[in-house]
């Protein structure tokens, strides 16, 4: 009972229970894809933190080494990303990196993990999954899934291969689904629609124009969609917590 009462205390933090909706702030990427892809960029995690605060998002997604530094003067709540790769890898596999049990140590309200739906390691990272949800379980952790498609010869945002990779992701019991926006709202309301018995979020994608953005955070609320966990498009522009803002008055359907 404990452990059911602390899950849902933490998911009450991830997503609003009277509004049913997130927004959560990604930061995973100088792990993904390497500091030098953000040249130019101040990538000190706690600016990053600042951002999701002060544009009052619910939580920000951190490897554990950033949570803890940023833990020492930050009050955003966190999600602890226990999976990884680099990009130096030619393997398209995420391993797990550290444990539900340290997230709960550094006070996480959630843990999140990758699975690169139809990539040919994808047997490892669905053992991996129910190995952490397991962990999971046993301490009333919610699990957040990047639900991500890679097949061979098609491209990551394929709306039947996000469709698929949503789903599997519902099916096998994550309690938030994250994957990409597949580019229009109608394809995306399929994906909601496919997995309409867990909150489904979408990925903010590489950095569009402010306007361009905000549209396609329209369009993805508009499909049913829970809320985004937004990485670039937010802590690579020097307004980024007033575009977080903007983005929250969308998700939570505050207009002015
Ligand atoms: P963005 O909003 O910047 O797309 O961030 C979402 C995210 O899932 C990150 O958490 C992750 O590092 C990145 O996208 C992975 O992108 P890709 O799968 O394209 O490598």
């Amino acid at each position: 009972m404990r452990k059911l009462m602390k899950k849902a205390w933490r998911l009450n933090k991830i997503i609003e229970p009277n509004k049913k909706r997130c927004l959560l702030v990604a930061f995973d990427h100088a792990v993904e894809h390497g500091p030098y892809e953000y040249e130019g960029i101040n990538i000190d995690p706690l600016r990053i933190a600042k951002i999701a605060q002060e544009g009052m998002a619910n939580a920000l997604i951190v490897h554990p080494g950033a949570a803890r530094y940023i833990k020492k003067s930050c009050g955003i709540p966190l999600i602890i990303k226990i999976t990884g790769r680099t990009s130096l890898s030619p393997k398209i596999v995420q391993s797990i990196t550290s444990t539900v049990e340290e997230a709960e140590y550094l006070g996480a309200v959630g843990v999140a993990c990758t699975v690169y739906v139809g990539s040919e390691e994808e047997d490892r990272m669905l053992e991996n999954l129910a190995f952490i949800k397991r962990e999971c379980l046993k301490r009333g952790m919610p699990i957040i899934g990047f639900m991500y498609p890679r097949v061979k010869g098609k491209k990551k945002d394929d709306p039947r291969i996000v469709r698929y990779a949503a789903r599997l992701g519902a099916e096998l019991g994550v309690d938030i689904v994250k994957t990409y926006y597949t580019g229009s709202k109608e394809s995306f309301m399929k994906v909601v629609q496919d997995s309409n018995f867990v909150p489904v979020v979408a990925a903010g994608g590489e950095e569009k124009s402010e306007l361009e953005f905000l549209n396609m955070v329209r369009d993805i609320i508009d499909a049913g969609a829970s809320g985004l966990a937004v990485g670039r498009n937010v802590w690579k522009r020097d307004n980024g917590s007033l575009v977080l803002k903007q983005i929250r008055r969308i998700v939570f359907g505050v207009y002015e």
